[in-house]
């Protein structure tokens, strides 16, 4: 019988996790109404107006290779991976790994999405081991403040043995909430502080922490229509040190999210930061690597490093032209978000600009290539600020 390697906590889910496991296992085939979905979808996908890298990559080829598999061990379909993508057409990547197998099993759409994500992380790549550096190499990128509003540094990681959100039950929510947060509250010198759970959190504490954009949003229709928001609230959290500049999600996209922010652009220190909390948690918690694609983590787009840097800054020479400025950033391999992150939009002039591929290259090559990007990006700033003076 197939044993998985357990944490003795996750002991109180497992019969009935394993019986059905085992149960889906003997018979792993595709039902047949998630098939009609699935049929149904592409269809629907070739005709509508997507720029969705599921649309641009998943050829019917594909398709009907893909469509009867079923992961192994959590027999997730396909439709369990772009489910989210067929229905938001607006999605910019549109797929997910409902659990760890799923980037093997459906490897042929995997593949070539996060080649054209992460830029030339090709099928024979294999990501560098992990290697942060230092963040004294980063000085201020804006020391008189004209640009740069905060920086933040972010990490994603998963807890070994654990399956990724549309696998969780309740039960699963609640086991792996109780194994990080025994890890955070273990957390010292300026790491130390308070783990707020969202389950019984004031609304009026909940809106407060959103807008000063240290906790995560809800409602995520992406996210939601992945099955990645079922039995939302528990099991989600977030822990905050006293400084409030150092904050850990659990179980929102990701099991864990390490998050260094600050004001300013002082990236070398939110950076070391990062660095020194994702050591001291990775001493008690086991976090999930494969030796061809970095962390694993729920969207292929935060595979390899899972590494985000980003700056909130204001560029007024180019905020009245996005696509200029989306020209720009592209050019130096960063990618612009809104002001309250993913699909929002900029709000009083501020974006967000972080490094958009995470994979094929070390922690330390992603920060350098973010630091590098925005030294340009403020370079420009500064020449066009100089023309004005001169008109
Ligand atoms: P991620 O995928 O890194 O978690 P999101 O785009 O979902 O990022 O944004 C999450 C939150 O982090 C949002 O509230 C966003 O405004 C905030 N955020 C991102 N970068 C910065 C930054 N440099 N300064 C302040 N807040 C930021
Ligand atoms: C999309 O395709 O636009 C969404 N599924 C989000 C993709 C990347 N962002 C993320 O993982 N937060």
């Amino acid at each position: 019988m197939f044993l998985p390697k357990i944490h003795i906590r996750q002991l109180r889910c497992l019969p009935k996790q394993l019986f059905l496991r085992q149960f889906c296992k003997c018979a792993s085939q595709v039902p047949p109404e998630v098939l009609e979905e699935l049929e149904q979808g592409f269809e629907d996908m070739k005709e509508c107006d997507s720029k969705s890298l599921l649309k641009k990559h998943l050829t019917k080829e594909r398709f009907d290779k893909l469509k009867d598999k079923t992961t192994p061990t959590y027999n997730s379909t396909l439709l369990d991976c772009i489910r989210s993508g067929l229905k938001n057409p607006d999605s910019g990547v549109g797929i997910y790994a409902p659990d760890p197998e799923a980037y093997s099993t459906f490897s042929d759409i995997f593949d070539p999405i996060i080649e054209d994500y992460h830029g030339g992380f090709k099928k024979t790549s294999v990501h560098p081991p992990t290697c942060f550096g230092f963040g004294s190499d980063f000085p201020n990128l804006d020391p008189d403040n004209l640009y740069i509003v905060s920086t933040r540094v972010r990490c994603g990681r998963s807890i070994k043995d654990f399956p990724f959100n549309p696998c969780l039950s309740k039960c699963d929510y609640n086991v792996l909430d109780s194994i990080i947060t025994d890890a955070l509250l273990n957390l010292s010198g300026e790491y130390s502080g308070t783990y707020f759970p969202l389950c019984g959190m004031e609304k009026d504490k909940q809106q407060e922490l959103i807008d000063s954009h240290l906790l995560f949003k809800e409602g995520d229709r992406f996210l939601k229509d992945a099955k990645a928001t079922r039995y939302w609230p528990t099991g989600r959290g977030i822990y905050i040190n006293d400084n409030r500049n150092f904050l850990v999600w659990v179980n929102e996209e990701d099991h864990v999210r390490i998050i260094s922010m600050e004001k300013g652009g002082n990236l070398g220190a939110v950076y070391e930061r990062l660095i020194l909390g994702e050591n001291q948690l990775s001493k008690q918690l086991e976090f999930s690597r494969d030796k061809r694609l970095g962390y694993l983590t729920f969207c292929p787009t935060n595979l390899g490093t899972s590494l985000r840097a980003s700056v909130h800054m204001r560029l007024p020479s180019l905020a009245d032209d996005k696509a200029k400025l989306d020209k720009m950033a592209a050019k130096y391999n960063l990618q612009v978000r809104g002001t309250r992150g993913e699909h929002t939009d900029a709000e009083d002039g501020v974006y967000d600009i972080s490094n958009k591929r995470r994979m094929g290259l070390t922690e330390y090559e992603a920060i350098q290539e973010m630091y590098k990007g925005i030294r340009a990006l403020i370079d420009h700033e500064c020449q066009e600020a100089a023309k004005a003076c001169k008109k």
